[in-house]
């Protein structure tokens, strides 16, 4: 059986981060270990958040698993919290990496501003998760924070090609950016693989709503879909089908929550189009 290990915060409530990774990945088949960053009573959206810090377990935990010999077939990140935590993740993928898939959802930013609790600089230390990883996959937002610059919400394919171009001089072997669109009503995910230079796009429908989580549970889906074996454009493909699916359920409820979407009920339908 396959196993990952997910490096990201738990927001008790509030549906992303580790509270959908451990859902969607175990779901897909794959076992899901996981390094709890720090513990929030929600994520950062809601007001009046409660936090606790477990940087201080991240080390032991490696160290034990070390001793234990573990290995893992993907290192997926998330939200962080610190530079301290930047450092350690680092360590994991050097001490775990081998034979590993290294996957980075620099989840901090959204619409062109940095998530409550983030200062300016946070995103460049964010960026040194890219050498060396496998695949990132930032929203434009985060993607134009990695690489200091300008977010922009008109843009054409130049300025797309020139960030996927950036990310990759960053050392990441993929690059994947999420909420790219060129047409009106459509919206979806472009991505350049470092090695062919190959340029892949793939559009879904544009619903005219925004919820949160739905990077993490677009991360997780293209994690699980990767570690499945799927190549990267057709697990990205797939993560942004499921992701609209989500929607769509959430939508059709009438007095759906705010703060996230139901993606517990889009698990069927993805576990369909794995087949
Ligand atoms: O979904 C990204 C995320 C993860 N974790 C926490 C957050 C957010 C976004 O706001 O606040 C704690």
């Amino acid at each position: 059986m396959k196993r990952i290990v997910s490096i990201q915060d738990i927001s008790a409530l509030g549906k992303c981060s580790l509270t959908v990774a451990l859902p969607i990945i175990s779901a897909m088949g794959i076992e899901c270990a996981v390094v709890p960053t720090a513990v929030l009573s929600t994520h950062t959206q809601f007001k009046g958040w409660t936090f606790h810090d477990l940087t201080d377990e991240m080390e032991p935990i490696a160290a034990h698993w070390k001793q234990e010999g573990f290995n893992f077939d993907a290192i997926y990140t998330g939200y962080l919290g610190s530079f301290r935590q930047v450092d350690i993740v680092k360590q994991y993928f050097h001490d775990f990496g081998d034979g590993a898939k290294i996957i980075v959802d620099p989840a901090m930013a959204d619409n062109g501003r940095l998530y409550a609790g983030f200062t300016p600089d946070f995103p460049l230390k964010m960026a040194e998760l890219l050498d060396g990883a496998d695949l990132v996959l930032p929203n434009l937002t985060e993607a134009c924070f990695l690489l200091g610059k300008e977010y922009r919400e008109d843009y054409n394919r130049a300025y797309i090609t020139e960030i996927l171009e950036g990310l990759l001089a960053r050392g990441a072997k993929n690059a994947a950016l999420t909420g790219v669109s060129f047409e009106q009503g459509r919206l979806g995910v472009v991505s350049m693989c470092g090695k062919t230079g190959a340029f892949s796009e793939y559009y879904t429908e544009h619903l005219p709503v925004s919820f949160h989580g739905t990077g993490d549970i677009y991360s997780s889906a293209a994690v699980g879909a990767i570690v499945n074996g799927m190549s990267v454009p057709d697990a990205l493909a797939l993560a942004a089908d499921y992701t609209v699916e989500c929607i769509r359920l959430t939508l059709a409820e009438k007095d759906h929550s705010w703060y996230g979407v139901n993606f517990e009920q889009a698990i069927p339908y993805l576990l369909e189009r794995m087949k």
